[in-house]
């Protein structure tokens, strides 16, 4: 278990790669996730991925993350809303990167906001899915620790 990292995506992010490109690039997400296994192999972890339309179902699949070595977050929507994901990396005392494709804010005022961010260890926004690997690398040394 703490040689794994759960990687948990949020909702819409399965259509990545069909819309918005100029946002969100033209990666899949199955494009993502072969470039988090390849970065999970690169540091000997095992990777958990997962995609969720559904809220409490992403509340769960943190709860189920427990032990592992950390997290790497995109809760899309749910970021700028939900005070349940927050409370559950809490509750599970996840090492949380909070992780997004786009430059938050960069765009609209209400993606400014993040529940999350308080609780995570560290955010990195606006790299594409880059952002994924480099979140990685950062739970794979040190666990977690950004110095
Ligand atoms: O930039 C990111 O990674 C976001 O977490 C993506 C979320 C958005 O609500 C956040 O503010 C920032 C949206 C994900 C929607 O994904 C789509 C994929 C393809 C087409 C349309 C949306």
């Amino acid at each position: 278990m703490p040689d794994t990292v759960h990687v948990l995506n949020g909702p819409n992010l399965n259509l990545l790669g069909t819309r918005e490109p100029e946002i969100y690039g033209r990666s899949t997400i199955a494009d993502v996730e072969a470039a988090c296994r390849s970065a999970c192999e690169r540091h000997g972890l095992d990777l958990v991925f997962r995609q969720t339309n559904h809220e409490g179902e992403l509340v769960t699949f943190l709860q189920e993350a427990r032990g592992s070595r950390g997290v790497v977050l995109n809760a899309a929507a749910y970021t700028h809303t939900s005070v349940a994901i927050a409370d559950a990396i809490k509750a599970a005392g996840l090492i949380v990167v909070e992780v997004h494709l786009s430059n938050v804010f960069a765009r609209e005022a209400f993606r400014h906001h993040s529940f999350i961010s308080p609780v995570a260890r560290g955010v990195i926004c606006g790299l594409g899915i880059d952002g994924y690997r480099l979140a990685i690398d950062a739970l794979a040394t040190a666990g977690g620790k950004i110095s």
